[in-house]
């Protein structure tokens, strides 16, 4: 019979610590209580580990194993918080894989948004066409990975009546997107749909500003920040696994927040 063998080149506590921290906190909790191994990850996970995998690509499967509890517990009527308009950040902080100097400049009168994949109605949108579709708005706190969190007040379109509008196959497992940047990102379809996931096409009352993602934005408060794409130029519905920007660099894809 054929049997894995153990890692040999692994530094076995040091991945055991790093996927421990990957984990969300119920199977983390799980996993202290089991004792602390590769071999009980393994069990853990379904992943197994052999001597061909490196300590990346062990983290990898963690990661996306950690999609799988996520997208588990995530409960699509719970709503992320939302505040006073008194308690917005001021200014709001700008970040890009850039720096400000190199934000795309978009011309929103030429600007068409595409559509493809599991999509009944795939004719593009423009800005103007996007407007006219029934308006909300919301006070939301971003967090970003790299340490800072800041409340903001986007306005645009539910995504899931956007979604529903142009005959999106709302059975698919993904939605993905590319930006004028080189930027891509992809959603799960119950986030996707999620009441406060917005097509966002105004900040604080005026239209989007360049650097915030002119001019138009996903804003999904369920998330975190890198989840939030900016300068969306192209939207896909697939069951093919889209990965994303600073997901293929080893953030971990569901990213809830
Ligand atoms: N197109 C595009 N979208 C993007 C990014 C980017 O570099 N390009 N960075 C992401 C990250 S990591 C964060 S924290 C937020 C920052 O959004 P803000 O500039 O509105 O604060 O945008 C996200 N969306
Ligand atoms: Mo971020």
């Amino acid at each position: 019979m054929f049997k894995p063998k153990r890692i040999q080149l692994l530094d076995e506590p040091a991945v055991v610590k790093a996927a421990l921290q990957a984990l969300p906190q119920p199977s983390r909790r799980l996993f202290l209580q089991r004792g602390l191994s590769l071999g009980g990850l393994a069990l853990l996970t379904g992943c197994t580990l052999t001597d061909e995998d490196s300590a990346e690509q062990a983290l990898m499967r963690v990661s996306r194993f950690n999609d799988k509890v996520q997208a588990w517990l995530f409960d699509p009527n719970k709503l992320a918080p939302t505040y006073p308009e008194s308690m917005i950040t001021r200014p709001f902080p700008f970040n890009a894989y850039y720096g400000i100097e190199d934000v795309p400049k978009v011309d929103g009168s030429r600007y068409v948004l595409e559509l493809s994949g599991m999509i009944a109605d795939k004719r593009p949108w423009t800005l103007e066409q996007l407007h006219r579709l029934p308006q909300v708005s919301q006070v939301t706190r971003h967090i970003c990975v790299e340490g800072w969190s800041a409340i903001g007040k986007w306005g645009g379109v539910p995504f899931a009546t956007f979604l529903k509008r142009i005959g999106a196959d709302l059975t698919a497992k993904y939605v993905g997107f590319k930006c004028a940047d080189d930027y891509y990102t992809s959603i799960d379809m119950p986030t996707a749909l999620h009441p406060q996931t917005q097509l966002t096409l105004t900040y604080d009352g005026q239209t989007l500003p360049a650097q915030y993602g002119y001019p138009m934005k996903l804003r999904i408060p369920t998330k975190l920040g890198y989840k939030n794409p900016k300068h969306i130029t192209a939207i896909y519905v697939t069951n093919v696994y889209p990965g994303g920007y600073w997901e293929d660099q080893g953030y971990n894809w569901f990213g809830g927040s």
